[in-house]
């Protein structure tokens, strides 16, 4: 069974699901927002990584239909969420450059937010640094239509990618969430702990929140404490999990 064929299949399959990964606050320990993952459990595969398909569904054209998915079940969740008596919080989802960069994108948005009962404020765009993202003015000017709905963006995996320093500047962006790379060896190497530093500093500077991802140690919630990095994400506290089991979740 290849995996192309299979994805075809998936959400006709109801294959898919989402996870979620908490935000905390790291100077308030306060649980301020949510990551939604797809996962994919295939019939006769089981559990593919979307490392794996999303890559496969960028290049066959199904990250459309998946990325529109992903959207209604994400706002039909954090709905659910609200009237079950959770405080609204800020629900992020990843969307993919290619995506993104699709005419079709923000009307689809704009429609998918009217039909359902999400209050735009509460949604947080997740976009990878890309070269389009950085180098195209139709993008940037996207970028802000997007922005006009109410709706944050965060530049996903930072550091890794395209980043200009001199396009950074340009781009409306609400949060630079740095790639978990980073942290690797912080507690070893000197270098690192400066990379890291510098890259806090250069969000704080150009008046960013800055989201460091992957934590995993108390260790590193004390340095970026300290560094003064804004929010936090990763398995120190919490995996990625279903919605209703983090009704009554809070940050250790
Ligand atoms: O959840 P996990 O860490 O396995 O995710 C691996 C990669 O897949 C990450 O880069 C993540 O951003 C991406 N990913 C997870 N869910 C989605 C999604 O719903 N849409 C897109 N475009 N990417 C996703
Ligand atoms: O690229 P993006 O940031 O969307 O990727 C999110 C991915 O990172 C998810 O697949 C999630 O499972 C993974 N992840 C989240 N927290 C941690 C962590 O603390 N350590 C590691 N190794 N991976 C993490
Ligand atoms: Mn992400
Ligand atoms: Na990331």
């Amino acid at each position: 069974l290849k995996l192309e064929d299979a994805l075809i299949h998936a959400i006709e399959n109801e294959e898919f699901h989402l996870v979620y990964q908490p935000k905390i606050n790291i100077k308030t320990n306060k649980f301020i927002g949510m990551e939604a993952l797809l996962r994919w459990n295939q019939k006769e595969l089981g559990f593919i990584s979307p490392g794996e398909f999303i890559p496969i569904a960028e290049e066959t054209g199904k990250i459309y239909r998946i990325g529109d998915w992903v959207m209604r079940k994400a706002f039909a969740e954090w709905s659910n969420w609200v009237e079950a008596g959770n405080k609204p919080i800020c629900l992020a989802i990843n969307i993919s450059p290619l995506q993104f960069s699709r005419d079709e994108f923000l009307p689809n948005l704009k429609s998918i937010i009217e039909a359902s009962k999400m209050d735009p404020n509460f949604v947080e765009l997740e976009i990878t640094e890309s070269s389009s993202i950085n180098y195209e003015s139709k993008m940037i000017e996207k970028l802000y239509e997007t922005k006009k709905l109410g709706v944050h963006i965060s530049l996903d995996d930072f550091g890794t990618g395209y980043s200009s320093f001199g396009h950074l500047k340009e781009l409306p962006v609400d949060v630079l969430k740095i790639d978990r790379s980073f942290l690797n060896g912080l507690q070893s190497n000197k270098n690192n702990e400066a990379i890291l530093r510098s890259m806090i500093q250069l969000g704080h500077n150009l008046n960013l929140k800055v989201l460091m991802e992957g934590v995993e140690t108390i260790e590193d919630v004390k340095w970026l404490e300290a560094e003064t990095c804004d929010y936090v994400q990763g398995f120190y506290y919490s995996r990625p999990k279903l919605l209703s089991e983090l009704y009554d979740w809070s940050p250790k």
